[in-house]
């Protein structure tokens, strides 16, 4: 039917066969690149790349700050396949669009995927430059029906109703949190509930108030649509949330959300992000 926005099995498969086909690369882990993080995807070696407007089927990255490549590479000898910029619903894309990907991760062969995203914080522990493991999410678009799995439902790739209560793998977690002290990090190392909303305008301070009241303790516009299509299909899920700047909670302060801001404190945060990034990936045992 019409509402059903999303690409046919078919031509998912069309388009992961197109991308099998000129790589003898075999991911097994995919990872998604947030805002001012793409150069997690530098770290690959052997480099096959692909920019997005050349793969079928996919959509194009508008905002500043992504590249819009998929990039085939090793990560410490394990096969991986990285976006380079990602998707967002505030671009206007269908929301079963900008999940495709992570279907095309499936049809690749991936096993795990591992998301990172750029944040605003709004625990009050938490400071700018923290790196939160995301134990769980709320799909706050999904209250008003924007969930990407909308429309008809394709058995082979998931069931019609996938369980979200364990859609943050609990192994991946600890781990990152083993990994992190090994690595000093346990300083800014934390975790927490992410929330999604549609963007593009940063949050009032009305809506961050009822945010905090509502128990997250990070917002940001992505990666939630992703998690819900990539546990669809059934693949694990790992995610992280860099926190770039602080919401605003009270009417007193001056301080303003911004991209700059946001760009900014990857460029910081970037190369522990990284190492994190490539030492958890290191660590994941296959299925
Ligand atoms: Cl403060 N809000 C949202 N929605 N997304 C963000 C952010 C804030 N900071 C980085 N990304």
């Amino acid at each position: 039917p019409e509402s059903n926005k999303g690409l046919s099995y078919e031509d998912c498969k069309a388009t992961a066969d197109w991308l099998l086909a000129q790589t003898d690369m075999r991911p097994t882990v995919g990872i998604v690149c947030g805002s001012g993080l793409g150069g997690l995807a530098d770290l690959l070696k052997d480099q096959v790349a692909f920019n997005y407007k050349d793969i079928p089927n996919f959509p194009q990255s508008t905002v500043h700050g992504h590249a819009g490549r998929l990039v085939f590479g090793t990560m410490k000898g394990k096969p991986c396949v990285c976006m380079q910029g990602r998707f967002h619903l505030y671009e206007g894309y269908p929301i079963q669009r900008i999940t495709l990907p992570m279907r095309i991760f499936k049809l690749l062969g991936v096993q795990t995927v591992v998301i990172t995203n750029a944040a605003g914080g709004l625990n009050q522990d938490f400071k700018v430059g923290d790196i939160m493991i995301i134990k769980d999410h709320i799909n706050l678009p999904g209250f008003a029906g924007n969930n990407p799995l909308v429309g008809p439902n394709d058995e082979r790739f998931g069931v019609r109703f996938p369980c979200m209560s364990d859609a943050y793998d609990r192994d991946l977690q600890q781990l990152a949190m083993e990994v992190g002290q090994e690595l000093g990090y346990g300083d800014f190392l934390k975790e927490g509930v992410y929330c999604v909303l549609g963007g593009p305008s940063f949050e009032t301070i009305a809506e961050c108030r009822m945010l905090h009241m509502l128990g997250v303790d990070a917002v940001g516009m992505s990666t939630v649509h992703e998690v819900i299509v990539a546990r669809h299909c059934g693949m694990r899920v790992f995610a992280l949330s860099l926190i770039t700047n602080l919401a605003v909670m009270d009417y007193d302060s001056e301080e303003k959300a911004n991209h700059e801001e946001v760009l900014q404190t990857g460029k910081q945060r970037a190369e522990q992000m990284e190492r994190l990034v490539s030492s958890v990936v290191n660590r994941i045992e296959p299925n």
